[in-house]
């Protein structure tokens, strides 16, 4: 419990830290740029490393476009079926958690399978745990011999998916943790070893990066003390020296995940097992697992058809986009249950898909009634559940519905005098039991209007 405890307590701290160290990081920064206006020098880690190398807004416009993307935590933990990283020193003695990989032969593991399981689902995206917080490499890295080709496994599993994603027009992600609890140097926390550390790093991403080509890095693990603001800009400097398109979440920096600061490093906020605020300005993605452990759980609870999608649902609606966890489990299967709730998804996802890809979320924020995207001239209403006979919206501005109808056909009567409330008519019964989406076609660009809370 004391491995754990401390691990918690660091968590914690991290966190706390995290705000006692931004605290101290402002004080010093407020010291250091008083010193900096006398000698000119630039001191904001973001400013300094990322404004000119930013990735491009067209790179993450495309991104945010694809709205709905497959998690997938794994590793030879799934072998005891409790948590990646944070079961080792706790349900599971470090010792035997350690040496796990030497029993670790999933031989019915399938990248293609896999990824077609994405792909209907409707994912666009799929993002690896190539290497979590117990440091266990899923490629065969040259950097430490804790990887994939020293278990009786024997294969790169991160160069098959990322294989299967090309050929089945998925793109292919990877997570890839700083908090690396089995390393060394990086347990050492001293300036020296975590040079070290970083070196290391550097040439495992440099590894992902030119041999499996992804197109977007999700880090992980970032609030302990001995890693630095100054490290995760340097990592994020050196990715975009070997590839300036790879698109980079914020959890490098010393930032937290819902907001940028001058703390945070990266591309876009991660709102974690939560549906992030509705946010029209930082491109976000929310990170939820489809049952309760990011990693696989015998009997672990699954959420509903109904909870899946109207996540997925409110997560656009509030212009972020989706990243939806499955944990395989030790023979590399995912589990049926959660292959068919994925499809479900899918089929709702092939009637309804033009109310998700490439929309902007809003302009009504999400509730628990409705949630609104758009895109030109259309703003799709979902609407959850049918409350009563009307469904009555604040105004749109000063914009008209010219038509109404149900994407998948009936029209629907509203009533909508100039600049006041809009009432819906519904039917007795509505088309979609999770989610229906009704189209109101206005008379100008929907994209422009201002966000209606
Ligand atoms: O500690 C990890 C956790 O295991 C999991 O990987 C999630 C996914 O975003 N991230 C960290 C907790 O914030």
């Amino acid at each position: 419990m004391r491995n754990f405890f401390i691990r918690t307590k660091s968590y914690r701290l991290g966190v706390c830290n995290n705000i006692s160290a931004s605290s101290k990081y402002l004080k010093k920064i407020t010291g250091l740029l008083i010193i900096a206006l006398f000698c000119n020098v630039t001191v904001n880690a973001q400013q300094a490393v990322t404004s000119d190398i930013k990735t491009s807004k067209a790179v993450m416009d495309g991104f945010m476009d694809k709205r709905f993307g497959m998690f997938i935590h794994w590793g030879p933990v799934t072998l005891r079926g409790t948590e990646i990283g944070w079961s080792r020193g706790e349900e599971v003695p470090t010792q035997e958690y350690d040496n796990l990989y030497k029993e670790f032969n999933p031989v019915l593991f399938d990248a293609e399978a896999w990824v077609k399981t994405a792909k209907d689902a409707g994912m666009k995206y799929v993002t690896i745990t190539a290497k979590h917080h117990d440091g266990f490499c899923l490629w065969p890295t040259d950097f430490s011999n804790y990887n994939i080709m020293n278990s009786p496994f024997k294969r790169d599993v991160v160069d098959e998916l990322a294989k299967a994603c090309k050929k089945y027009g998925i793109a292919f992600c990877v997570y890839f943790t700083v908090a690396d609890w089995h390393d060394a140097d990086y347990s050492k926390k001293t300036p020296e070893s975590m040079k070290v550390f970083v070196s290391r790093m550097e040439n495992e991403l440099k590894e992902i990066i030119t041999r499996y080509k992804p197109y977007m890095l999700w880090f992980d693990g970032n609030w302990e003390e001995q890693w630095k603001l100054e490290h995760g800009a340097e990592v994020y400097k050196f990715i975009k020296s070997l590839d300036k398109d790879v698109i980079v979440n914020n959890r490098l920096g010393k930032g937290d995940h819902y907001s940028f600061s001058s703390a945070s490093v990266g591309d876009y906020l991660t709102p974690e097992q939560k549906i992030g605020d509705l946010n029209m300005n930082d491109p976000w993605e929310s990170c939820i697992t489809i049952c309760n452990q990011w990693a696989w759980k015998p009997n672990d609870k699954m959420k509903s058809l109904k909870e899946c999608i109207q996540t997925l649902v409110k997560t656009a609606g509030g212009n972020g986009n989706l990243l939806f966890n499955v944990g395989p489990m030790m023979d590399g299967r995912i589990e049926a249950r959660q292959t068919e709730r994925l499809k479900e998804m899918g089929d709702w996802l092939n009637k309804y898909g033009a109310s998700i890809y490439g929309t902007k979320g809003g302009p009504y924020k999400p509730n628990s009634a409705y949630a609104a995207t758009r895109k030109g001239n259309i703003v799709y209403l979902h609407v959850f559940e049918r409350i009563a006979d009307k469904l009555v919206l604040p105004a749109l501005g000063n914009a008209a519905i010219k038509k109404a109808y149900f994407l998948d056909g009936d029209k629907v009567s509203f009533v909508q005098s100039k600049n006041s409330q809009i009432e819906i008519n519904l039917p007795a019964v509505l088309p979609n039991k999770v989610s229906s989406v009704i189209v109101l076609e206005l008379d100008k660009n929907a994209e422009e209007l201002a966000v209606i809370k």
